[in-house]
């Protein structure tokens, strides 16, 4: 009895399909929801527990972003448009965490004045920011009573006698305890003698009304496997190095086009420089594409053009491919060799995530549906009308 339509049937008839061009024929559950597992892989040797990618994107994925997906058994991927060296130092950061929380403090250097938006506390560090040496701090008590508020906060600062220090990767119930038992508001993450990560206690609570924390995914070195996107220039094996020295488990090469010259020859560079290391190729919608990339020996490929909510390659270059017949076609021949396919960009509600693991695609990237969000960059501006 013939109901509904075969998937090659449906991809097969000449029209390009969205995600909204297509909806998935239910069947029969004789299973719990907790029996499903949703483990997968992001490349050839990274397996995922959930799959879920941040896009290397400056409002989505940086430190804390790669912590907190890391955390719930994703991977976030960490943009380039930075240096390399302040890439490099966004990965450090991210695998110098363990507790995903972050941080509802603000942090400031030496020489700066008081934060224009700040929390609770402003911590000084030598650097301004984190990994660096804790210096001292002022509560908001503390700035509220300041009168020339441009001063240099260092010199009204406490100090970190009356600081609790414990060891970065100390788990988030010990965290709990402990800031119950010293009668503490906060505690100073460390690691190497430098502050890693500020807990605040309302944090924890925020962090236990989230999902259950399920397998991490966690590298060979003990830490967040953490990503990194870099481009196909002359320079980005330069920016490669550093990357890799900053302990980045996968390379996503960031092309809206990438079956090109340039990624062929910078995935055959990468896969002889660096044999350990996972190389994403991409982006591709066709099938000859994907076949170009494969052959040139990548580890994983990301699928989508003009699927992104902020992408006008469709509008301005005229090319691209329904999202939903892209992960299809893709993920039919990806499969033939093993590489798994990221469905990247178009996700605006969880029926489209489904929809892209139906379609072949081992995980989604998502961009706009995680910017905004606590653990994304930025910082929370409210402005009273
Ligand atoms: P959304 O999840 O926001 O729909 O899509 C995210 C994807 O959009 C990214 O992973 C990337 O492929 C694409 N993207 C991000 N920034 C972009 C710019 Cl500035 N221009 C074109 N595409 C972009």
């Amino acid at each position: 009895m013939e109901d509904g339509f075969p998937a090659p049937k449906t991809f097969n008839q000449g029209y390009s399909l969205t995600y909204d061009d297509v909806i998935l024929l239910p069947h029969y559950i004789d299973f719990p929801t907790d029996a499903v597992s949703v483990s997968t892989r992001l490349s050839r040797n990274i397996p995922l527990s959930i799959p879920c990618v941040a896009s290397p994107m400056d409002t989505v994925s940086e430190a804390h972003m790669a912590a907190s997906m890391a955390a719930l058994g994703g991977i976030a991927i960490v943009h380039y448009n930075c240096t390399s060296s302040q890439q490099a130092s966004i990965i450090r950061s991210a695998k110098s965490l363990r507790v995903p929380i972050t941080p509802s403090v603000s942090f400031a250097s030496p020489v700066d004045g008081l934060p224009a938006y700040h929390g609770r506390y402003v911590f000084i560090t030598e650097s301004g920011g984190l990994p660096s040496k804790l210096l001292g701090y002022l509560s908001s008590s503390d700035y509220e009573n300041l009168k020339d508020k441009p001063v240099k906060i260092f010199d009204y600062k406490r100090d970190c006698k009356s600081v609790e220090y414990v060891n970065w990767d100390c788990d988030l119930g010990k965290i709990e305890t402990l800031l119950d038992e010293k009668d503490s508001d906060f505690l100073v993450l460390e690691r190497d003698g430098e502050a890693v990560n500020v807990v605040v206690k309302e944090d924890v609570e925020r962090l236990k009304g989230y999902p259950k924390l399920g397998a991490g995914t966690v590298g060979a070195d003990g830490e967040w496997m953490v990503g990194a996107a870099i481009g196909t220039r002359e320079s980005d094996k330069e920016r490669l190095e550093h990357l890799v020295k900053a302990g980045a488990n996968v390379a996503v090469l960031d092309s809206s086009q990438g079956n090109s010259i340039y990624q062929i020859e910078m995935i055959k560079f990468i896969k002889k420089t660096y044999p350990q290391l996972d190389v994403i190729g991409g982006n591709v919608v066709t099938m000859a594409q994907a076949q170009n990339l494969i052959q040139a020996g990548v580890d994983g490929l990301r699928v989508g053009m003009g699927s992104g909510s902020i992408c006008t390659t469709q509008e301005v270059c005229a090319v691209g491919r329904g999202q939903a017949t892209a992960v299809y076609k893709v993920s039919s021949i990806a499969a033939l060799h093993g590489v798994p396919v990221i469905a990247d960009g178009g996700i605006s509600n969880s029926g489209h995530i489904v929809k892209a693991l139906v379609l072949g695609a081992s995980t989604v990237m998502m961009g706009s549906f995680l910017a905004g969000s606590t653990e994304a960059p930025g910082a929370y501006e409210y402005k009273r009308s």
